[in-house]
């Protein structure tokens, strides 16, 4: 790059929005949803149930108290908690070896070597965000619920996963259509601790930063039909990649079967695809391989719009700006 100068940070403008510029600005980026939650949602599996909801709430209290440099407070899941976790952990452990990818199969293997993943109890958030540390250099932090997708891909630039840290209810152990530490753990967190996914992960956080509300739309989709919901093929053969699949075994198998729509993934394309998130998936973007769905999602990134350009600073933890003028 020639010409180049760095922004200020006080310098706010149309073309130099605020974002977060180091992970500890991410104290303000926890924005919820509030479509899925079980007090507003008649359809909400918890919304007749009492204590469930009382849980919910107890546990979003510790997301919404979380600043920066904290240590994620530990929970004691309840029995009903574990079993239905276990419940999920044994479907995976059964469906893994012939469905998902070779890189989830590989730290699924390592985190039950070193005792994270068995399947009598939830793992700690704690000790999920450090053994990612270890790996890749993610680590967690906890979120009450859904966020924007503004918000939670921006954390994702900072090498941080906000993760919900309450359990799905406990009629609904196969499917449930928000996120919860079940999908979290099981979906997301093999995969963040690979080191070429992380990279990707954090390539599609730093696309985000800045960005139109029209661009995070479409990043968000791409998200969605990949790390999500993302299908490759390995020797020829379809195998499971997105974390919305390794934590639902009813829509794992669907995915799978010959109902939905299988389409090749390309990223112009899926990022304009519709989707819905209440029941399974209709239709799923499938990747030559799992390499192949990076390069296309980098070649696709790189033609975005945006005025300037961003980087991140591994020595100091900021994302700079870059003016290329
Ligand atoms: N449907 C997934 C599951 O049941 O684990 C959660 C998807 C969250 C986007
Ligand atoms: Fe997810």
């Amino acid at each position: 790059l020639e010409h180049v100068t760095l922004i200020g940070e006080d310098n706010i403008s149309a073309k130099n929005p605020w974002f977060p510029r180091h992970a500890s600005d991410l104290d303000n980026c926890n924005h919820l949803m509030t479509k899925y939650e079980p007090d507003l949602d008649m359809n909400h599996p918890g919304f007749a149930d009492k204590e469930y909801r009382a849980r919910r709430k107890e546990i979003a209290e510790i997301a919404f108290a979380y600043k920066y440099g904290d240590a994620i407070p530990f929970i004691e899941y309840t029995e009903t908690e574990n079993k239905t976790w276990g419940a999920v952990f044994n479907t995976v452990l059964d469906l893994m070896p012939k469905h998902a990818c070779a890189e989830y199969c590989r730290v699924f293997k390592l985190l039950q070597e070193e005792g994270i993943f068995t399947a009598d109890h939830i793992p700690q958030l704690e000790e999920m965000s450090n053994f990612l540390k270890r790996h890749t250099g993610f680590s967690l932090r906890p979120a009450a619920g859904l966020l924007t997708a503004r918000d939670f891909l921006a954390s994702l630039a900072f090498r941080i996963f906000q993760s919900t840290q309450y359990v799905r209810h406990k009629n609904t152990p196969y499917h449930t259509p928000e996120p919860d530490c079940i999908h979290e753990l099981l979906g997301h967190m093999p995969l963040l601790a690979d080191p070429s996914f992380a990279q990707f992960s954090q390539e599609i956080g730093l696309a985000s930063l800045g960005a139109s509300d029209s661009e995070i739309e479409k990043l968000s989709t791409v998200y969605w039909f990949t790390v999500e919901f993302g299908l490759c093929k390995e020797s020829g053969v379809v195998k499971a990649y997105g974390a919305g699949l390794l934590s639902a075994y009813g829509e794992l198998l669907h995915a799978l079967s010959d109902k939905p729509e299988l389409r090749p993934f390309e990223p112009a394309v899926t990022a304009i695809q519709p989707y819905q998130d209440q029941e399974y998936q209709p239709i799923y973007y499938v990747a030559e391989s799992f390499d192949d769905m990076k390069d296309k999602f980098r070649r696709w990134v790189s033609a975005m719009s945006r005025p300037f350009e961003v980087r991140f600073n591994p020595h100091t933890g900021r994302v700079e700006v870059l003016d290329s003028v």
